[in-house]
């Protein structure tokens, strides 16, 4: 026979959550003693039952209870010694906190702005997704221009309410179109922003960063725009040996049409640039467009293009991040590798100045 004292003791004594659990399953499981007595009662005589069940019953209640209560005890003991143990150095460093970076192109976009403000232009911005007459018409590329061809234009299926063409800019002039448009001459701003070109290889994605400027007003000549995009390229490189070769090109929204290259030299297979292209050890590279905005533009912006003259240029942001921050392949820019962005980010507290970065070497 049980001796119920015994089974009490037992589970009172028990030293750990496991043991305890052992005691349970031998008493109180399927195959338990006490379930065991519990099943007997349904063969005995209902004189003998009206004897044992009330006993049997107060096993079953009190061992439960016992069991129960232990371990509550148990656990308890448990967690005061785990507080006990785990106590906290206030002395100790606090762990890093992860921290992201600014992305290069981000750095640069800031660069470009504040040596654009320091010239007195405005910042503008527009849509990414754009109509085929902002894009495309009022920049003096109808229907049918080749040039149009020239951009591998990303398309979408539908056209808009005015019934024109819908599309990703393929540059940030529809931004100057708008500006023009809505505030009138005279203007100074520029127009950084993504643009989409359905290309891609070592030196081309499909989205890439443009910056545009434009400068409208009255009597604006060739000598503003050479003037400017001098003292932009000098502040931007922080040298002041930045030498600029103009030469003759072609754009539909401007006439004439200008390429400008920057002399620059091979020093560690990086290229710094500074000096004349001409000078030994020196070559010339491409850095931007420009011209003076075709009248057909201008006209386009709402503006009398007798009355007001502007010039205008487009660079590439992500090659003149790689140019001054010495990235080799555009199109790690956008693989969202943290390794690369930690090793050419910056410092998401810096301040954006120029001379954030490493900079060029001297
Ligand atoms: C390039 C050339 C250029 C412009 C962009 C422009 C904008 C308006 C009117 C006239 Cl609203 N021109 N933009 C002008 C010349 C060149 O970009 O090679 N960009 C990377």
């Amino acid at each position: 026979m049980l001796d119920f004292d015994q089974v009490i003791s037992a589970i009172e004594g028990a030293e750990t959550l496991e043991a305890l659990e052992a005691l349970r399953i031998q008493y109180l499981g399927k195959a338990g003693e006490i379930t065991g007595l519990m099943k007997r009662l349904g063969g005995m005589s209902p004189e003998e039952r009206r004897e044992m069940g009330p006993l049997f019953n107060g096993y079953q209640r009190d061992a439960n209870a016992a069991i129960t209560a232990r371990k509550d005890t148990l656990e308890t003991a448990a967690l005061d010694a785990r507080l006990a143990a785990e106590t906290i150095d206030l002395s100790l460093p606090a762990p890093a906190t992860p921290c992201g970076a600014v992305h290069p192109v981000s750095q640069v976009m800031d660069e470009l702005a504040e040596v654009f403000a320091d010239l007195g232009f405005a910042v503008a911005t527009g849509p990414e997704i754009e109509d085929d007459w902002h894009n495309f018409t009022a920049l003096n590329m109808p229907e049918s221009h080749p040039a149009r061809a020239m951009h591998d234009t990303f398309y979408f299926p539908d056209r808009n309410d005015d019934g024109r063409e819908m599309l990703l800019r393929t540059h940030t002039s529809p931004v100057q179109i708008r500006s023009m448009i809505q505030q009138g001459a005279p203007i100074r701003i520029i127009a950084p922003g993504r643009v989409y070109r359905s290309d891609s290889d070592a030196t081309h994605t499909p989205m890439f960063h443009q910056i545009e400027g434009l400068v409208i007003d009255k009597g604006i000549h060739l000598g503003h725009l050479k003037w400017t995009l001098e003292a932009f390229l000098k502040a931007f490189f922080e040298r002041d040996d930045i030498v600029l070769r103009l030469r003759p090109s072609y754009f539909p929204f401007t006439e004439p049409s200008i390429e400008v290259d920057v002399g620059y030299s091979s020093q560690g297979g990086r290229r710094v640039v500074g000096g004349s292209g001409d000078a030994p050890g020196h070559a010339w590279m491409e850095v931007l467009g420009s011209g003076m905005v075709n009248r057909h533009v201008i006209a386009a912006g709402g503006i009398d293009p007798d009355e007001w003259q502007g010039f205008a240029f487009g660079i590439g942001v992500d090659r003149l991040a790689m140019l001054k921050y010495g990235m080799d392949d555009l199109r790690a820019f956008f693989d969202g590798d943290v390794r690369w962005l930690s090793h050419y980010g910056f410092s998401a507290l810096d301040v954006p100045t120029l001379s954030g970065g490493v900079g060029t070497p001297a």
